[in-house]
């Protein structure tokens, strides 16, 4: 294909003349670069851009084309944003309204030697959604805005982590492409194990532009096979690879692909090349009914994977700048805390073959949902046209990685319409359940019978028939969402679940301060503006006051906030994890952020990470030690057996050993464990605590307990290009945190969530920080911080 990436101009009435547009790009990033709007992830100025998605903007190129005596020449669009008329010298190629779908046009006619102009014309969007709503009748929404009217990214529109930035522009690659005789149209590998042996069904499409006889050729190393197709343009290539070195999980094995290349060729002459890496694998979803319900456990391999998961929203409100090295640092940031799964949530995108070749290079297991997210979506056309060609597409498209583990049809809608009172507002209004539970599982078992597919996250299994069903959410039942700690509930209430699979939960923090900071965000209107969901900032105060008593000024806020988040979220995890075998999975809300902004994310829209992030890196190592009430549990995710003599001491705050006992752990592979403590160490009280390893118990929340203030000895010191920080505590210290970003942004840190015992040292690792950037702040508050240096 040759690439048409510019130099495209960009045209909308409210602009005095042509503006220089990138191409992939949309027209917000093409205005901020020109200098004609600030940046809306700054300060307050997002509502002042609120004009862009409803203006209509045409992007034009002016091109040179040589006839070199093709058949075919097509212009080919991977992504346009969204309602789009494309022209060509005048001649419209098409009309586009699904930004989740690629386009090809026969430009053929329209294309002329010598100068060529191209137009993508877009429409606004809001228009659009106006008339078919007005034509549909309204649909229920857990948001003020109509992106369950149109195939366009749903937080485009904004979420309760996300601004209202609705965008137009060509946000994938456009170009040309010419052929002649044939090309592939569609190449759809299925890969299995049967018996060791590594099967792999290359389900092909020809587009031919003559009736030639063709033949396709698949290999894998030196396996190779082909199909000759003759008067007729759908083939099927078997190969056969025998004992192929698996793709395995994190954790599990090693990730191994295997190039798969797929040939046309017509005769001699080689038409068209296809090229992906595979992997073999097997998967399988086991949703056995049990004594407790019905488990929802993933199995690879014939190895049943306990889910170490989060959730993954798209990486930057203006995605187009998303390229292959911000997911690669982000899913960097996911494998490093010990992750082996990423949800991509259904109000997302279809993220870029970059993001599914890393998952399959890393070995991260990825669970898709179809893009539908806590609306009612209407069934009727052109909306049911739309999903089911986008569906095809994508389905197809994602079928040679092996990270790609399930399909999802939704998220929270089979819930929304259960429990958020849509039912009454619908009447006889379709609602998107003809999409759940027939078209696209229909669409799944027909291109990509090798993957699980499961309604709706959370969901609780069979079919769907009404109120009468069993709770979409009920957590004995299948895949589970828990928000009520997050609204109405303390964390410890996370306790209280038994759940088979948590596919939700979180907690939110501030994003860190130095991104707060960058966004002149840190107190105010802006500081507000950049907390996007309803009633958020009163329930962090409400976790603030029920652990923490009275909290004053911005630093403390900042700081325990951040804590909460990361205690709430590290206390689900491991309770989830002391429950395994009965549940067999945790995806945490949320891992990544899209702009600077108070939300559940571990790592901020910065990229910087927050405590959380740290908690999580523990609560989802291999081997887990973990107190949960009355007992110690130890969980052991790893291939071999743990078994392990340890100490377990209950210690006054003030440092005295109460009591101790050496305990025996011993965890088979992939299990856990639980050891009951009264009868050796005995029950701790209010202003004791309970440790083993670096499991912590404490028996009453923060403002109860009699903590000593806080006294320790700290110096900085460089280390070639890193600073090492170490603290000496003299009393006891809980939940040591080092914000280097305090100090210079670049600045990152290797720990956080450090609780320590008098006499116990710690070094931190300070890395990124500028050789002129004061040494000294690294050592006191605001950025060494630790819970006891404010209470008590
Ligand atoms: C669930 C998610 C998201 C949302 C999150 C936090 O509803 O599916 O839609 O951002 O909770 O409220």
């Amino acid at each position: 294909m040759t690439a048409l990436d510019g130099p495209w101009t960009l045209h909308g009435d409210a602009l005095d003349g042509p503006v220089p547009a990138t191409v992939p790009g949309c027209v917000h990033t093409d205005l901020l670069a020109a200098g004609l709007i600030d940046d809306p992830f700054l300060g307050e100025n997002e509502p002042k851009t609120a004009w862009i998605g409803r203006s209509t903007w045409a992007y034009q190129l002016d091109f040179d084309w040589s006839d070199a005596g093709d058949q075919r020449a097509d212009l080919v669009c991977a992504g346009l944003d969204t309602i789009a008329t494309v022209t060509l010298n005048g001649v419209t190629l098409g009309d586009t309204r699904n930004m989740h779908r690629s386009y090809r046009f026969d430009a053929r006619e329209a294309l002329r030697e010598g100068g060529n102009r191209l137009e993508v014309r877009f429409a606004d969007v809001y228009q659009y959604t106006d008339e078919l709503r007005e034509q549909l009748g309204d649909r229920p929404n857990s948001y003020p805005e109509p992106f369950n009217f149109v195939r366009k990214m749903a937080c485009n529109f904004g979420w309760d982590w996300g601004p209202t930035l609705v965008t137009a522009g060509i946000w994938r690659p456009i170009g040309l492409e010419t052929w002649s005789v044939a090309r592939l149209a569609e190449v759809r590998p299925l890969v299995t194990l049967r018996d060791g042996m590594g099967v792999v069904e290359v389900h092909v499409r020809a587009e031919r532009a003559s009736s030639a006889p063709l033949t396709v050729t698949a290999a894998v190393g030196e396996h190779r096979a082909e199909v000759q197709l003759i008067d007729s343009d759908q083939g099927l290539v078997r190969l056969e690879v025998p004992d192929p070195a698996r793709w395995w999980p994190r954790g599990y094995g090693e990730p191994t692909l295997h190039d798969l290349t797929v040939t046309l060729t017509d005769g001699d002459r080689e038409l068209d090349v296809w090229q992906r890496r595979i992997g073999f694998r097997d998967i399988r979803l086991d949703t056995a009914p049990d004594e407790a319900g019905s488990a929802f456990t993933l199995v690879v391999n014939d190895v049943p994977v306990f889910v170490r998961g989060v959730n993954w929203i798209p990486e930057d409100a203006f995605i187009t700048r998303v390229d292959r090295s911000r997911y690669a640092d982000r899913l960097a940031d996911a494998c490093a805390a010990n992750v082996n799964l990423i949800r991509v949530w259904g109000g997302g995108i279809y993220e870029s073959e970059d993001f599914y070749d890393l998952c399959d290079e890393l070995g991260l297991l990825v669970e898709q949902d179809f893009l539908f997210a806590c609306a009612a979506y209407p069934e009727e056309q052109p909306l049911w046209s739309e999903v089911e060609a986008e569906a095809r597409e994508q389905v197809a498209r994602l079928t040679p990685h092996p990270s790609l583990v399930m399909w999802v049809g939704n998220n929270e809608n089979v819930w929304g319409w259960r429990d958020w009172g849509w039912q009454a507002d619908l009447g006889d209004r379709t609602w998107g359940s003809g999409y759940y539970f027939e078209l696209l599982p229909s669409i799944v078992a027909e291109l990509d019978p090798t993957r699980p597919y499961w309604p709706a996250s959370p969901y609780s299994g069979g079919p769907f028939t009404g109120a009468a069903d069993r709770h979409p959410n009920d957590p004995a039942y299948g895949s589970t969402h828990i928000w009520d700690v997050w609204n109405t509930h303390d964390y410890t209430h996370y306790r209280s679940y038994k759940p088979r699979f948590v596919a939700e939960f979180g907690f939110q923090a501030p994003a860190a301060y130095s991104t707060l900071d960058r966004a002149q965000a840190l107190d105010g209107p802006a500081l507000a503006a950049h907390q996007k969901a309803g009633g958020g900032d009163g329930k962090l105060q409400r976790a603030l006051d029920e652990h923490f008593g009275d909290v004053e000024g911005f630093d403390d806020w900042h700081y325990l906030t951040q804590v909460n988040q990361a205690r709430a979220i590290q206390l689900g995890v491991e309770w989830f994890r002391s429950l395994r075998p009965h549940c067999m999975g945790a995806i945490v809300w949320q891992l990544n952020d899209c702009w600077p902004v108070i939300s559940w994310s571990a790592v901020d829209g910065d990229g910087q990470r927050k405590p959380l992030w740290h908690a999580l890196r523990r609560a989802y190592a291999d081997r887990l030690l973990t107190f949960q009430p009355g007992v110690l549990a130890a969980v052991n995710e790893s291939a071999e057996d743990w078994a392990v003599q340890l100490p377990v001491r209950r210690m006054s705050l003030a440092g005295e050993e109460l009591a101790a006992a050496e305990v025996d752990v011993v965890v088979p592979a992939r299990g856990a464990v639980t050891i009951p403590l009264a009868d050796s160490v005995g029950e701790p009280g209010l202003d004791e605590c309970l440790v083993a390893g670096n499991a912590w118990w404490f028996s009453g929340r923060d403002k109860d307990l009699a903590y000593p203030a806080a006294a320790y000895e700290a110096t900085a010191s460089r280390v070639e290009d890193d600073v090492l920080v170490t603290v000496i505590a003299e009393t006891f210290l809980r939940d040591l945190c080092l914000f280097a970003d305090r100090v210079h942004p670049a600045a990152t840190v290797d720990e956080q969530l450090v609780t320590l015992l008098p006499g116990d040292s710690f070094t931190f690792r300070v890395s990124g920080l500028p050789l002129d950037a004061p040494v000294d702040e690294l050592t006191a508050a605001p950025v060494l911080r630790c819970v006891n240096d404010r209470v008590g």
